[in-house]
């Protein structure tokens, strides 16, 4: 196979000129090809079988040890101006990002495969979804990519027809950490991808292309592309509303977006409409509407059983690739959390030693296609998307920020969304439980300048009357014992109920200087196993501690200088004058 469009047939040529592969597959992404691709790896030792009755059609891979996570120090944005990057990413300018990158490459596959993967993000009917290739010398990635993108013929024939695609160049290179870069030339609408194997730093569709790529073309073009899960909440008269929340990585969003409802929910139910990314359009009508540009899941696999996420378990037991998981004695996945087998090897397939850390890697990951999972949507491919009801921060943070609370308005709930913090987790490298700033869940993700980014979210009202209401909710809440006051996973959806009927009118609030929280009594704790002392503790702040975090958000804030917009200090100042007023009455 080879492509009528000389834009890409030219690229290719160049890229195989430059890289000297063996030879050039272009990827059709049928099943035959997934299978051929499997037993290739399966002959070279990149995958090995497990368990056959009990994971039918499961794979593992262990990667090179320095290899398991997203690399954000190694990551670029290209621009001419530095200013476009932002403070919130690391920058080169495209002439030395290209040619350190061309360095890199060349020759680079010598003795490898080349393949060339046409991908599109989103349902392929879709006016909102946005088609890439990705060419890469890994037939890892080239699988990964099979459950995660639409890959084949339809993307390619959109690509030939609309002629603009984004281009992804990936090699693994040596897996040399010192060789080892992730760049992004946005207004070329280009990635340069080398020297890791590891999902967001390699299945350039994820977090290169419908991210940081994706953002960019969204400002451009007028959309949003988000960190954000897509859910549908039933509730027991049938009525379906569409959630979109933003967490950080490795803070739930595959769980909630795939919740079970605890017994006493009856009648309640949850449907997944994607756990990762959403880009957001507004429509004809001024209604903001989401897809999902995924097709597939790459999960955190520790913790993941029946209690947390049933639906997820269920779904990683046949037709799966498991990265860096541990094994059992007969050769089941097995990571920390399962609940049930213990581990023989880990996930550097040495045989398990308690005292040599995690059996699995604590972030070893499952690549699964979405339709595997029970909860999938009857809307998730969907060409118009679904309408969104509320927009949802959040992150992990032990103390401070209450169970949930409600934005005064879209632009107030920009401010919330901008000063949002989270403790960090092991889906990148580097220290985890430190507490960032991580605005939007968009730090590592964002392809330009934060104060750029903000006020394209402050242009939205001028767009549309329509707009759904902003939450932020912080499942992770602590008390001085060091316990966690909530008990979430499935508990969750009462904070959802809350959420939707806040926009539906339907249920009380206090009103706070920081916006409107619920009274104990407007959650549903029916059935709901928790001490009203916590409960009043996750339903209110504490205005001192407030008032300092507003000083260090606006620190925070102010280091995008003046392309930060003055809607938010505007913001800002509001919040810290009720708080202001509140501290004064009380004294
Ligand atoms: C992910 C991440 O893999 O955010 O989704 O790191
Ligand atoms: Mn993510």
């Amino acid at each position: 196979m080879t492509t009528k469009l000389a834009a890409l047939q030219s690229w290719v040529d160049q890229v195989a000129e430059h890289t000297r592969p063996e030879a050039i597959h272009w990827c059709t992404g049928t099943d035959a090809e997934y299978q051929d691709l499997i037993e290739m790896m399966l002959a070279t030792g990149t995958l090995t079988t497990l368990n056959k009755k009990t994971h039918p059609n499961c794979y593992l891979h262990l990667s090179s040890p320095n290899d398991v996570a997203r690399v954000e120090h190694l990551t670029f944005i290209c621009t001419p101006d530095r200013d476009d990057a932002g403070p919130n990413n690391h920058w080169k300018s495209p002439e030395e990002g290209h040619a350190q990158m061309d360095a890199l490459f060349a020759g680079c596959m010598r003795g490898r495969i080349m393949y060339v993967i046409p991908y599109c993000m989103g349902p392929i009917e879709s006016p909102y979804a946005r088609c890439g290739v990705e060419i890469t010398d890994s037939p890892y990635v080239v699988a990964n990519m099979k459950l995660m993108t639409k890959v084949g013929n339809k993307a390619l024939q959109r690509i030939e027809k609309e002629g603009t695609f984004v281009r992804g160049l990936h090699s693994t290179g040596e897996l040399d950490p010192e060789r080892r870069f992730i760049m992004h030339f946005p207004e070329e609408l280009s990635i340069k991808s080398y020297g890791s194997g590891y999902g967001g730093n390699a299945l350039l569709g994820k977090k290169c292309h419908a991210l940081r790529i994706a953002s960019y073309q969204g400002r451009q073009e007028g959309w949003l592309a988000e960190h954000m899960l897509i859910v549908g909440l039933e509730n027991p008269d049938g009525d379906v509303h569409y959630i979109a929340c933003a967490f950080p990585s490795a803070c739930g969003k595959t769980n909630l977006a795939m919740l079970i409802p605890p017994e006493s929910m009856k009648g309640w139910r949850v449907w997944t409409l994607g756990d990762d990314i959403a880009w957001l359009h507004l429509d004809e009508a001024g209604k903001l509407r989401a897809i999902n540009p995924e097709a597939g899941y790459f999960g955190v696999v520790p913790g993941t059983n029946e209690k947390t996420n049933k639906n997820a378990y269920d779904m990683i037991t046949h037709d799966t690739i498991f990265t860096n998981v541990a094994t059992t004695e007969d050769n089941q996945p097995w990571w920390e959390g399962k609940k049930d087998g213990k581990p023989a090897r880990d996930w550097q397939g040495r045989v398990y030693d308690e005292s040599a850390g995690p059996a699995a890697h604590p972030n070893s990951r499952f690549t699964v296609a979405a339709t595997n999972n029970p909860a999938y949507s009857s809307l998730a491919d969907a060409p118009t998307g679904v309408p969104i009801s509320a927009i949802v921060f959040g992150g992990r943070r032990k103390q401070l920020a209450p169970l949930v609370y409600e934005a005064k308005s879209w632009e107030h709930g920009v401010l919330v969304g901008a000063g949002t913090a989270s403790e960090t987790t092991a889906a990148a490298t580097g220290a985890v439980g430190v507490v960032r700033r991580d605005p939007m869940a968009m730090k590592p993700f964002c392809g330009y300048n934060f104060g750029d980014y903000w006020e394209h979210w402050l242009s939205f009202p001028a767009r549309s009357e329509h707009l759904p209401k902003i939450f932020h909710v912080n499942w992770f809440r602590q008390n001085d014992k060091g316990e966690f006051l909530w008990p979430g996973f499935g508990e969750n959806i009462r904070v959802l109920e809350w959420i939707v009927d806040r926009v539906e009118h339907r249920a009380g609030a206090q009103g706070t200087p920081i916006g409107f929280l619920p009274h104990v009594e407007d959650l549903n704790t029916n059935g709901l196993k928790i001490d009203r002392a916590a409960l009043e503790e996750l339903t209110s702040i504490d205005a001192e501690q407030w008032r300092q975090e507003m000083t260090e958000i606006l620190e925070y804030l102010e280091t995008y200088g003046d392309r930060l917009p003055d809607e938010l200090r505007r913001q800002q100042a509001m919040i810290v004058e009720a708080l202001d007023s509140e501290l004064a009455e009380a004294s």
